[in-house]
């Protein structure tokens, strides 16, 4: 069965069983509720992506030249990217005319398909929540300037301290004005203690005081806050792979590193992913504002060109709001228009 009809049947049932009266487990209710963030999350990009698509295939009745050139530019607008659209849409001509398929219903099927299986090759299948084999487990939350590393912190605080972790904070950043104001805030909400430095203090000696505590202390997570940083500024780069080394020596293990990438700013992310990629080892890509784009392609992009695994995605601005990456909901949320009509 292709991927397309395998979602239809996963969670299109799902949400007409939901109509009837019926005891939900805790587990069920859990599942529904996150399907439907990931729905509401990705309406802007559905509208942008799958209503374009069923309106070509009602346009075409044969797919020929002209509905593979509109099929590339819907692609392309929707920021998956240009090599994934051009793999993808070669892939496509190839399989299409060997098994000489026209039909343009069926064609946006074996695109889901395509989709679902060019993110899986592009690099290992990794467990996306945080794994807790060892304590503590120091996540560093990098990325540039106002993407959503620090609401993202709060978000992962209150997913674990749910999860019945030990959960503490390290404000990092000492450099942008409120930023440790703007974190303390977010631990005290959340009820957890905070290693915060002085203004423009060294942010790897803070990291280090933090790290230490998580240790001596036995916390399960540490999560360190730091400073927005454009990729091409160099000393600021050099400042992160300070605190990365600093973490790494004192933990004596690699951290969990995320790199956070707001899916508003388009292909400029693939770029800063690259960038940081040259410099520290990231273990996961957060996506932030989703639901604030029409272009959520540009999953399918960052995979295709980096490999590094989508661990988190960001819908709102709730703590909340924050969802493990899940490609079958998340392939669903784009074309559920595509899908829920057949
Ligand atoms: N709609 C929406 N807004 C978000 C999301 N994540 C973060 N934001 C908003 O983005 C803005 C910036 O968030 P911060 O967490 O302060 O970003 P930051 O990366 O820590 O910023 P700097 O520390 O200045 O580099 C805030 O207004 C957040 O509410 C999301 O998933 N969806
Ligand atoms: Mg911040």
């Amino acid at each position: 069965m292709g991927l397309f009809k395998f979602l239809k049947e996963k969670f299109s049932k799902k949400t007409s069983e939901t109509q009837e009266i019926k005891v939900e487990t805790k587990e069920e209710k859990k599942e529904k509720e996150s399907l439907e963030k990931y729905d509401k999350g990705l309406e802007k990009s559905r509208k942008n992506f799958s209503n374009k698509l069923e309106e070509l295939a009602k346009r075409y009745k044969n797919a020929n030249q002209d509905y593979f050139e509109e099929l590339e530019e819907i692609l392309i607008e929707a920021d998956c990217g240009v090599s994934f659209t051009i793999n993808t849409i070669e892939n496509l001509l190839e399989y299409t005319k060997e098994k000489n398929i026209d039909n343009p219903k069926e064609i946006n099927e074996l695109l889901v398909d395509r989709m679902f299986l060019n993110y899986l090759k592009e690099g290992e299948d990794i467990k996306n929540e945080l794994t807790f084999d060892h304590k503590p487990v120091i996540l560093l939350m990098t990325g540039v300037n106002g993407v959503g590393k620090t609401t993202t912190i709060a978000k992962l605080a209150k997913r674990y301290i749910n999860q019945g972790k030990k959960v503490m904070l390290v404000a990092a950043d000492t450099f942008r004005a409120g930023a440790k104001e703007q974190l303390t805030i977010w631990a005290d909400r959340l009820s957890i203690p905070i290693v915060t430095g002085n203004d423009n203090e060294d942010p790897a000696s803070v990291a280090y005081k933090g790290t230490k505590k998580g240790i001596d202390e036995c916390f399960d997570l540490v999560i360190v806050d730091t400073a927005g940083r454009l990729q091409n500024k160099k000393n600021l780069m050099e400042e992160l792979r300070k605190i990365y080394n600093v973490v790494t020596k004192l933990s004596g293990i690699n951290p969990e590193c995320f790199l956070v990438i707001d899916a508003t700013t388009g292909q400029n992310g693939v770029l800063q992913a690259k960038a940081f990629k040259e410099l520290i080892n990231i273990t996961g890509i957060v996506i932030t504002k989703m639901d604030g784009t029409s272009k959520g392609g540009i999953i399918l992009a960052i995979r295709e060109e980096l490999g590094i695994p989508v661990r988190f995605i960001g819908l709102g601005e709730k703590d909340s709001d924050l969802e493990e990456f899940d490609l079958d909901k998340y392939l669903y949320g784009l074309c559920s228009s595509l899908i829920k009509d057949e």
